[in-house]
């Protein structure tokens, strides 16, 4: 991979987007390479969570900038067919994001403008360094958010405070991002990746496969009208019902002790 890095440790992915001197900006190869690593890592059962940083810039300054947007230089000269294919290029990894079994955790360690801010929103979690700077800047440069801000951003945040942003283009800091529920915690930049770690390390140590099941049920149910959405839970509910988990957590429960919990 010319554009990612992936690093395996303890159950959890550090997967780190690293185009020093793009700002870490989101190109075609990068949508691509991202693509496919995620789907290796899906497959993977020796990951449990993943984590999506940014590399460092060019001056080796690792708090600059998680991802400073789509490619500028790239979209440049996009026809509206080709605009529409970068477009469908991200949302397929998003979508992955989103969806994978293993739980998705953005560590924000900087700029995160555009489709910065809209992949860290296709994550399930978000942690923002306290330098961190979010916004959504596009129609300052004549287009809209295209990898699903308009739509996750009203989502997180409602709708007030989506058109707010994307109408103003203004910069918000990591506290007011975390005011408005776009960021879930805001830690002092040199411990951005041990809080992401330490909750990573937790989520771990619930009973995995319950988790992807819950992540599935949150996920599908949003969008469901409640009497339907509760009945799928209700169905999920049962899945998780027949698993090893479940009889070892009860039993482990009642017989007082900890639990060895082994599904995924
Ligand atoms: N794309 C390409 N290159 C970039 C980008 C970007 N988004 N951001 C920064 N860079 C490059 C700069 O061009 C510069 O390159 P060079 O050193 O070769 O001149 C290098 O990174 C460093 O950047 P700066 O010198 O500008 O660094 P500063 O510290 O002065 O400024 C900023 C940092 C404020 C982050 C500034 O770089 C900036 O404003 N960047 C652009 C931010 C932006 O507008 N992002 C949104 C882009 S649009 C988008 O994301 C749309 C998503 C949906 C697309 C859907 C298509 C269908």
């Amino acid at each position: 991979m010319n554009n990612l890095k992936l690093d395996v440790a303890d159950q959890i992915a550090v997967l780190t987007i690293s185009r020093p001197g793009a700002l870490n900006a989101l190109n075609s190869e990068t949508l691509d390479e991202l693509n496919a690593v995620l789907s290796e890592i899906e497959a993977r059962d020796d990951v449990k969570v993943v984590i999506l940083t940014g590399g460092p810039d060019k001056k080796d300054n690792p708090y600059k900038s998680f991802v400073a947007g789509a490619d500028i230089a790239e979209m440049v000269n996009f026809s509206a067919a080709e605009a529409r294919a970068f477009g469908m290029r991200a949302a397929e990894p998003f979508f992955k994001l989103m969806n994978m079994r293993q739980v998705t955790i953005a560590a924000v360690n900087g700029f995160a403008l555009g489709g910065g801010c809209e992949i860290a929103m296709a994550c399930d979690i978000r942690i923002a360094s306290d330098n961190a700077t979010f916004a959504q800047p596009e129609t300052g440069l004549g287009i809209i958010p295209g990898f699903g801000g308009t739509q996750r951003l009203a989502r997180l945040v409602g709708m007030g405070r989506a058109k707010e942003m994307i109408f103003t283009c203004d910069n918000i800091d990591a506290q007011e991002a975390y005011r408005i529920g776009l960021v879930n915690k805001v830690v002092a930049k040199e411990e951005l990746m041990d809080t992401a770690k330490k909750m990573a390390a937790k989520i771990i140590s619930k009973g995995s496969y319950a988790v992807s099941i819950a992540k599935a049920a949150i996920n599908n149910g949003y969008d469901m009208d409640i009497k339907n959405a509760v009945e799928m839970e209700a169905n999920l509910f049962g899945i998780t019902c027949s698993t090893h988990d479940k009889k070892e957590g009860m039993t482990a429960f009642l017989e007082r002790r900890a639990a060895d919990l082994t599904d995924f």
